[in-house]
């Protein structure tokens, strides 16, 4: 084990790295948000650096991914340059065993979204606690929002049985921004019936930029555990 980390990170870090490891030299890779990728950023970084790993060019789904990305060596591309995505790495809210996710809870699932989507083989990295029988069930739906819908966006929700609640930053002092300038409203709607439908009907309301369902994009899913204290994938 890493010394002087907690076993919960370790965990973490040894699912984004075996993420890392699957990346292949000459590969554009989609670069996801949060803590477990960010530990898959870093590894890509460590490869490149001892010459494993070569000409890879990252697409960042996020500013955060971006700074990571830089930090640690990673060439960066935009959608304008290239025509495929090989692989996305990318961490995830909940996972229900069709491999169906909520994202969003680092309010950057609209651009993640896009990445993963196009991504030829998209990994999602979790820890045990982030799998789900049913969506809905132990996180809200994070959907995106342009600021001036904000109101008739929720009303909307309401009217389609959801609860929305707009997301506030950690100091409660004004609403989270999103890297396009947007806001988030986190919806609760209990276990989901049906994602791929609700997906869609959200998407549909006027004002609604992304929601955080992501049916049918995710190809594998790496799950980390701890048992007697002991991490693994
Ligand atoms: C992003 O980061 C999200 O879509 C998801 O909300 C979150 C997962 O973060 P972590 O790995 O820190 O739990 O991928």
């Amino acid at each position: 084990m890493t010394a002087g980390l907690d076993p919960v990170t370790v965990m973490k870090q040894e699912v984004g790295r075996a993420a890392a490891n699957r990346v292949k030299s000459g590969s554009i890779v989609g670069l996801g948000t949060g803590s477990t990728t960010a530990f898959a950023i870093q590894c890509l970084g460590e490869r490149l650096r001892s010459g494993e790993l070569t000409d890879i060019r990252g697409v960042p789904t996020s500013f955060q991914a971006s700074v990571l990305a830089k930090q640690h060596g990673i060439p960066l591309t935009t959608l304008d340059e290239i025509d495929r995505i090989d692989i996305a790495i990318d961490g995830a809210d909940e996972v229900d065993p069709q491999k169906n996710l909520i994202k969003g809870g680092g309010a950057a699932h609209t651009r993640e979204k896009i990445v993963d989507s196009l991504a030829e083989q998209f990994i999602v990295v979790v820890d045990r606690s982030k799998l789900v029988d049913r969506l809905g069930t132990t996180f809200p739906l994070p959907v995106e929002v342009l600021p001036m819908a904000v109101t008739p966006v929720m009303q909307a929700i309401e009217k389609l049985g959801g609860k929305p609640e707009l997301r506030m930053g950690v100091k409660k002092d004004g609403p989270v921004i999103t890297d396009q300038g947007n806001m988030v409203l986190d919806v609760t709607f209990g276990a989901i019936d049906n994602p791929a439908e609700l997906e869609k009907t959200l998407n549909n309301i006027p004002g609604v930029l992304e929601n955080g369902l992501f049916v049918g994009v995710a190809d594998v899913v790496l799950v980390g555990e701890i048992k007697d204290n002991h991490p693994s994938v």
